[in-house]
């Protein structure tokens, strides 16, 4: 069965690579994905890590000269995308490249990928080499989150649009949208002309995502003025964890490639950061880690699958550890007797929990490869290998969805996942849990 589903996973990205780069799915994202790269470059990287690299060369070439890294690289036109790099217009900041992008950016995950690709290669000095090439870049990124994302010097960076989040319309924002009004947008969308319109956000939810574009456009994209007025500045606990788990890879690999410099800079981010999530971000009577409205000065006391990811950048205590697990065994994810797959994306006790509509209850591949790894790190190998059959069992059914149904119940009555179809970071997160036995 792992074979025929790592052919079945190949074929996806043979499919959806475009000739230096991989786009997420046909039709529905047809562009070059920040986060989306780094998880693909992880399936390439078995398949083939030359594919692997030129895939972060591609996400690359979209960088700022102030370090930045967009959240989409638009190296090709297409039309069947709304909104593409007119709307966008990146151009309007000073910093911007020669190449169209967005202006707004996903949790930073090639720190961690670059080691992953390192550690799986073959060819020791062909990995090095790599490194040296990109490894500056990747540095430069991370100080850019930590001295423009982090105003109040507290280790913990900021994200201004929930398009930066990567978990584009989890109920947590519903409480930020209550906070401020919205113009009328013409929205020409075309996700919902592809795909079930009941599993997308609302146009109502998209005027807003639109309405900040909109407001850091006529901000020319400028930090300082972003910090200061943005109605959306969310502390959030998945990019922060992914920007931590990022930085001791950096740590290990700058240490390899002899860079103290960055190695004690990236230390001195990190120790404080890690902090910063277990006091900050830690709601211990929920048991796990929460977003912080930085505009509006509060706590939003919600669960989610990113609640989960601090352990995969091993920055809960033990004690911390054991309170997040207890939601995933006979708990408040998994259901009291176990009656939902691994990993709902928000919490489904909640009267917001909706299990087929995008970042609102269902399951997310990247998130579960996520979780799994932190999983393993704590050595809690029995939901480990819990969410990896439910991860793979999803697939083995359906195919390479872009998100699952966590009811196994109504799993019963369905015949196809939800969302796009022979998504790639779905079918590259496949190949890593099928190949790597850690
Ligand atoms: C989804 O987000 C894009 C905007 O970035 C969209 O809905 O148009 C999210 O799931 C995001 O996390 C992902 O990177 C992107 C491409 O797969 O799609």
């Amino acid at each position: 069965m792992d074979n025929a589903l790592i052919q079945k996973a190949a074929n996806v990205l043979e499919e959806n690579w475009k000739n230096g780069f991989t786009i997420p799915c046909e039709g529905l994202y047809p562009f070059q994905w920040n986060w989306d790269a780094g998880f693909i470059a992880l399936g390439w990287m078995h398949l083939n890590p030359e594919r692997a690299q030129m895939e972060i060369r591609s996400l690359l070439k979209g960088q700022w000269s102030n370090g930045f890294i967009p959240h989409i690289i638009f190296h090709n036109p297409s039309d069947t995308y709304y909104p593409g790099p007119k709307v966008h217009q990146a151009s309007l900041s000073p910093h911007s490249p020669n190449i169209p992008t967005s202006g707004i950016t996903q949790p930073p995950v090639l720190g961690f990928v670059l080691e992953k690709i390192h550690q799986n290669s073959k060819d020791t000095q062909a990995s090095l080499a790599f490194l040296e090439e990109v490894f500056d870049a990747v540095f430069h990124n991370h100080h850019y989150f930590y001295t423009n994302r982090d105003p109040k010097g507290e280790g913990l960076v900021y994200i201004c649009h929930n398009w930066e989040a990567g978990t584009d319309n989890t109920p947590v924002w519903d409480d930020i949208w209550a906070t401020f009004e919205v113009p009328e947008y013409d929205l020409p969308r075309r996700d919902t002309q592809l795909i079930d319109a009941s599993h997308r956000p609302t146009n109502k939810e998209y005027a807003y995502y639109i309405h900040l574009i909109e407001l850091f456009k006529k901000w020319k994209y400028n930090d300082l003025l972003i910090a200061e007025k943005s109605p959306f500045l969310i502390q959030d606990p998945l990019f922060n964890s992914m920007l931590i788990a990022s930085n001791k890879s950096l740590i290990r690999l700058g240490t390899e490639l002899g860079r103290t410099d960055a190695v004690s800079q990236l230390q001195g981010w990190n120790d404080h950061a890690i902090q910063a999530m277990n006091t900050k971000l830690f709601d211990d009577a929920l048991g796990g880690y929460i977003y912080y409205d930085l505009r509006n000065e509060c706590s939003l006391p919600y669960l989610s699958s990113s609640s989960f990811t601090p352990l995969f950048a091993e920055i809960p205590t033990p004690q911390q550890a054991v309170k997040l697990i207890a939601h995933l065994k006979n708990g408040r994810f998994s259901g009291k007797n176990n009656e939902r797959y691994l990993c709902a994306s928000f919490d489904p006790t909640s009267p917001r929990y909706n299990s087929e509509k995008y970042w609102r209850g269902p399951i997310w591949i990247n998130l579960n490869w996520l979780i799994y790894n932190g999983l393993l790190r704590y050595e809690f190998s029995d939901v480990a290998e819990t969410l990896k059959n439910d991860t793979l069992s999803l697939i083995e059914k359906y195919g390479f969805y872009e998100y699952f149904e966590p009811s196994k119940r109504k799993n019963e009555t369905l015949s196809k996942g939800y969302g796009g179809h022979n998504f790639s970071w779905s079918a590259a997160l496949t190949i890593d849990l099928l190949t790597n036995t850690q």
